[in-house]
């Protein structure tokens, strides 16, 4: 029987598919544990022994062996660091484009996805329309902005799809039908282009039933 050594615990969010898409592009070997959120599942006391925050994703990594514990990790961007570490070429790039490949990877993070991530957390307050609507116009204003590297180069951080990249079809993909498409052509090629990749197509697909 073959060893995978790598579970990857996550539900259908964007934190959790941006690992899935990692593992699928670094061509790492991985088994999916879901965790159902709508169940609770997060809140388990099984899941709460991996992440006493009780989020996803986590990833339980046995690469080293029997001999060692495993090494249990929580943070989705630590996860994704830990396997460009793995496979640096391919997740981010030659050398030569490495700082530009960490600069396009905090833009997506800290320009698109944080203010995203906080409207999404205002969906349930009823007062809370004009700072949602705010949080989610920045996030659109970013996205906007990498026009300019997608006019640049066939991908947004490097040269070759990576972790740049890969936050970004996540939250483009969120953000899709409400984008002004008509402004933006060459994130429209490269988004077509990304959305069609192989490692994109399963690794949005790892978390449905
Ligand atoms: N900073 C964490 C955030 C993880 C996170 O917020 N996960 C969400 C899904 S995207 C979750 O598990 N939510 C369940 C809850 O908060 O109860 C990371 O990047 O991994």
């Amino acid at each position: 029987m073959t060893h995978v050594p790598y579970d990857l615990y996550g539900a259908r969010t964007g934190n959790s598919i941006r690992v899935a898409i990692a593992f699928e592009e670094a061509g790492l070997p991985y088994t999916v544990r879901l965790v159902d959120l709508r169940q609770g599942e997060h809140q388990s006391a099984e899941f709460m022994a991996l992440n006493p925050s009780g989020k996803v994703p986590v990833i339980v990594d046995r690469s080293r062996g029997p001999e060692h514990a495993p090494l249990v990790l929580t943070q989705s961007n630590a996860i994704l660091y830990h396997l460009a570490d793995l496979a640096p070429e391919i997740l981010l790039g030659s050398r030569e484009w490495r700082a530009r490949a960490h600069e396009r990877f905090f833009f997506f993070l800290t320009d698109v996805i944080l203010p995203s991530h906080a409207a999404f957390w205002l969906r349930t307050e009823a007062t809370a329309n004009v700072a949602r609507k705010i949080l989610n116009d920045r996030a659109m204003h970013a996205i906007g902005l990498a026009e300019r590297f997608a006019s640049e180069s066939a991908f947004l951080g490097g040269d070759r799809f990576g972790l740049a990249d890969i936050a970004a079809v996540t939250i483009v993909n969120t953000y899709e039908r409400e984008l002004p498409w008509n402004t933006l052509p060459a994130l429209r090629r490269w988004y077509e282009a990304a959305m069609a990749r192989p490692s994109v197509v399963r690794g949005m697909r790892a978390f449905d039933v």
